[in-house]
């Protein structure tokens, strides 16, 4: 009876993504669809708030209070993104402490580009530019994914995510048509940022292990190929903007293809950080775990008073 029933429900299921109809927590779906949204959406999450880590490194070394408070809101919003997809995820039926224990034991990923350090102040401007500028091609897309609290997510984060590329693209604007020196570093930061952040759109789609699937489901509603490529399209003609050389040799306009060429991406590299061997992957989960012990109290306390709000509830009640 039960399997007649889940037969009927994948149906209903089926119909509803292809009318791009979106699917909500409490609707029918299938296993396979709820645990790959919450591999997906748990390691978006991670990302954020790890990604928080390489920026607020900078956070008191700011040159200037205009800097240090731009840095700082967009620092702060980073967390706030965290917390709105930890938030839908735990629609799906896992607990927000579940997801952090992955993280912390190494089960979940999150995304590459974080293990790379921030090495100097234009650092800062490349990742407003060229990271939160790859994340924004990639989360465009995932507004019309088909998970309701995850679409509804994304179109909130985007709004947020331009100011984030816009003020890096400011900074490292400043610095490329600075003095030498900035122009230097502007130019090293580029060069360091481009492959880690091509590298933030996964694996080619014929090496995409979840691309088929996610696709099929609207989870993704566009590959990993197609999203990096537009990405590179949109952002070559911002490095002739700011003068910079390209960072990539073989990077040429294609006119039959209308879009441009490029050279290939050190897979092994990216393979070694997702697999924890990045130059900063120990570092980042070992101040997340300490940051998650410094807060502990924080939780005690949110728990100690939901428990007595609970008491006085329940003598009001008698
Ligand atoms: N890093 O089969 P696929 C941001 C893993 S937010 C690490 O192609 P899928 C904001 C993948 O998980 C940035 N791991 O996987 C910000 C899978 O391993 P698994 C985060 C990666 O899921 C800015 C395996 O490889 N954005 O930056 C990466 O279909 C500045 C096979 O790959 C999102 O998470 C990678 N780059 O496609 C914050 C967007 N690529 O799970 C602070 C949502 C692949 O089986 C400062 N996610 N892997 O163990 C997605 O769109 C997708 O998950 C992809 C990967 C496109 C990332």
């Amino acid at each position: 009876m039960q399997k007649v029933d889940d037969a009927q429900a994948q149906i209903e299921f089926d119909r509803r993504v292809a009318d791009e109809q979106k699917i909500e927590p409490t609707d029918w779906m299938p296993d396979d669809y709820r645990k790959n949204l919450i591999r997906q959406m748990s390691q978006h999450a991670h990302s954020e708030v790890i990604g928080m880590q390489p920026e607020g490194n900078w956070i008191t070394r700011a040159p200037s209070l205009r800097r240090k408070a731009i840095l700082l809101a967009k620092v702060q919003d980073e967390g706030g993104h965290g917390l709105y997809l930890y938030s839908a995820t735990e629609t799906l039926g896992i607990t927000r402490s579940e997801m952090i224990e992955a993280l912390q034991t190494r089960k979940a990923k999150y995304a590459s580009i974080f293990n790379y350090p921030t090495l100097n102040w234009a650092d800062i401007g490349a990742v407003g530019w060229l990271v939160d500028g790859a994340a924004i091609v990639n989360q465009i897309a995932l507004q019309r994914t088909s998970y309701g609290p995850y679409s509804r997510a994304m179109i909130r984060i985007c709004k947020e995510e331009s100011f984030h590329q816009r003020q890096g693209y400011e900074l490292i604007y400043a610095m490329a048509k600075g003095s030498p020196e900035q122009k230097e570093m502007a130019q090293d930061a580029l060069n360091r940022f481009w492959w880690p952040s091509l590298m933030m759109f996964g694996p080619h789609d014929s090496d995409s292990a979840h691309s088929a699937k996610s696709m099929q489901w609207k989870i993704k509603r566009e590959t990993n190929d197609v999203l990096r490529q537009r990405f590179i399209d949109q952002t070559v003609p911002q490095i002739e903007v700011l003068g910079l050389e390209m960072p990539d040799p073989e990077i040429k306009w294609n006119e039959e293809k209308g879009q441009y060429d490029s050279g290939e991406i050190n897979w092994q590299e990216f393979y070694e950080v997702i697999n924890g061997n990045g130059p900063c992957n120990h570092q980042r989960i070992k101040h997340h775990l300490k940051a998650h012990k410094d807060g502990e109290w924080v939780r005690e306390a949110v728990r100690a008073y939901a428990e007595k709000q609970q008491a006085k509830k329940a003598a009001n009640v008698a």
